[in-house]
């Protein structure tokens, strides 16, 4: 692609877009190598040495956060800081339509039935362990404009609606001290995340989408959103939920992507 080329309003929403996640690069994948190697990090002409792209349009700005968050997988463990903030967007920034992806095409999309719908909360918790649509919809609900970052090298913006997951944690009796939550999906789909990020402020457990109910392709019946995390790191179709010590893995981590995942 060569925005350069391009003219009209979605050329110049795509080199909009580029823009903002150049920003979002500087700020959130420059600054872990900067506290590493000081300041001089911080231009784009060094994350593109660093990363070997040449940062000339939307998808190498992409292909770079790829790269760089591979670099990024031996440190951004320790050094996650739980209170730092993923970027948020105008609603004007929203990408449209949003991208679908999943280990499957789309026509796959399983088919979850709301009324039979159960959440199952297992492992170290001390509470209430099967949800019903219903209860979690009851639950307070907030929303957030963030962007998605796929490792295949592409992102988006999108809006999300939901409850905060840490307060779902705490009402669910979750042990907070635990190593890891895991998700189990309706589509065999799997994966996990360390207990900070799950007490992350902009960690959501979500039930709409773009203001309505999360459509099946997106996730339905609910999806965990993570600003802060890669795209594969974002479970859809989510029916049990898992405090535990023991490392869980998950789809994709189990055949070589890293665990971590941070964005
Ligand atoms: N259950 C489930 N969740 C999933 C996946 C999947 O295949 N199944 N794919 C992940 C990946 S790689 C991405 S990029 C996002 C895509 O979410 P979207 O379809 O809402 O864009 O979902 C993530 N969560
Ligand atoms: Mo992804």
């Amino acid at each position: 692609m060569n925005l350069k080329r391009k003219t009209g309003p979605q050329a110049q929403a795509e080199l909009l877009d580029a823009e903002s996640i150049i920003k979002d690069a500087r700020r959130e994948l420059a600054a872990p190598m900067r506290r590493l190697f000081g300041k001089r990090l911080l231009t784009l002409g060094s994350l593109s040495l660093l990363s070997g792209c040449e940062l000339k349009d939307g998808n190498s700005v992409n292909t770079m956060l790829q790269k760089i968050s591979f670099f990024n997988d031996d440190v951004q463990g320790w050094l996650f800081d739980p209170k730092k903030l993923a970027p948020t967007y105008a609603e004007s920034m929203i990408t449209r339509p949003f991208p679908f992806n999943a280990f499957y095409d789309i026509d796959q999309v399983p088919d979850v039935d709301p009324d039979s719908y159960r959440l199952k909360v297992s492992g170290l918790v001390s509470g209430k362990r099967i949800w019903t649509l219903p209860e979690l919809h009851a639950l307070p609900q907030t929303s957030q404009v963030t962007r998605h970052i796929c490792i295949e090298g592409w992102s988006a913006i999108g809006k999300w609606g939901g409850t905060t997951f840490s307060s779902f944690l705490k009402m669910a009796g979750a042990d907070l001290s635990a190593k890891y939550v895991s998700f189990q999906c309706a589509d065999e789909y799997s994966t996990s995340i360390d207990m900070p990020t799950a007490l992350h402020a902009q960690t959501l457990l979500t039930f709409t989408y773009d203001g309505a109910l999360l459509p099946p392709k997106y996730g339905f019946p609910m999806k965990l959103r993570m600003p802060t995390k890669l795209g594969y790191k974002n479970p859809k179709h989510i029916i049990e939920i898992t405090v535990t010590n023991t490392y869980p893995g998950g789809y994709w981590e189990n055949q070589g992507y890293n665990w971590f995942g941070g964005a």
